[in-house]
């Protein structure tokens, strides 16, 4: 078993049965004119999580660690975007052209990860129509044929897609861990607040921690 230095108290995992799961680390959430751009979002905000997922994703590629990756978007035809997601905030985005293609759908340059996380071989990426990573995905499916128990979480935003994918983990029984300068917010605040609600009751949804923390836990 390896330890992290984590609030509210030390997580211990063993390597052989955990994940590093990068959320949407794409194109259109992290690139200016993007989506997150085009919804009038600062994205250097979220850039600031590029760099320590990069130094986690090396060390965990080094360890052995499983990672997966996912992707929030839809099908070029709109066909598995509720209707309800289409126009929220009263305007839509999700699949009108955009700079780099038609914005989270499919195939297109915005849909996908930045270079700097890019995926490697053997590395599932998870196509995901909402916010959690579980939600109409076979990712538990992978992660049970793994026998995975433990997840440590990265990627944007801190309070949609990773405390989705963290509530959804938890409740499945995984053991979450999420380094905070790994994860990022438009919202700073949001993202301070998401932190707090994990890491809460005793961990009622999960640990919190940094690279660093988890680096040298991995070494
Ligand atoms: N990946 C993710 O968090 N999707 C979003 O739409 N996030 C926003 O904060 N908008």
């Amino acid at each position: 078993m390896k330890t992290v230095n984590a609030q509210p108290f030390n997580y211990a995992f063993d390597p052989e049965t955990t994940a590093l799961i990068v959320i949407d680390m794409q194109r259109d959430f992290v690139e200016p004119d993007g989506f997150g751009a085009v919804l009038g979002n600062d994205v250097s905000l979220v850039r600031k999580a590029i760099a320590p997922c990069s130094r986690l994703l090396r060390q965990a590629r080094e360890a052995g660690l499983f990672i997966l990756h996912t992707r929030e978007g839809h099908r070029a035809d709109l066909s598995n975007c509720p209707p309800a997601k289409l126009t929220r905030g009263g305007k839509t985005f999700i699949g009108e052209p955009g700079a780099m293609g038609r914005i989270l759908i499919q195939g297109e340059a915005g849909h996908d990860i930045i270079p700097e996380l890019y995926p490697q071989p053997g590395e599932p990426v998870i196509d995901k129509p909402g916010k959690g990573a579980f939600y109409a995905t076979d990712l538990h499916l992978i992660l049970q044929a793994r026998g995975i128990r433990s997840l440590i979480i990265c990627g944007v935003t801190t309070e949609v897609c990773v405390q989705t994918t963290a509530r959804e983990a938890n409740d499945r029984g995984y053991e979450v861990l999420i380094p905070e300068d790994c994860c990022a917010s438009y919202f700073p605040e949001f993202h301070r607040a998401a932190l707090e609600m994990i890491k809460a009751q005793g961990a009622i949804v999960g640990w919190v921690s940094n690279a660093d923390a988890v680096i040298q836990a991995l070494r």
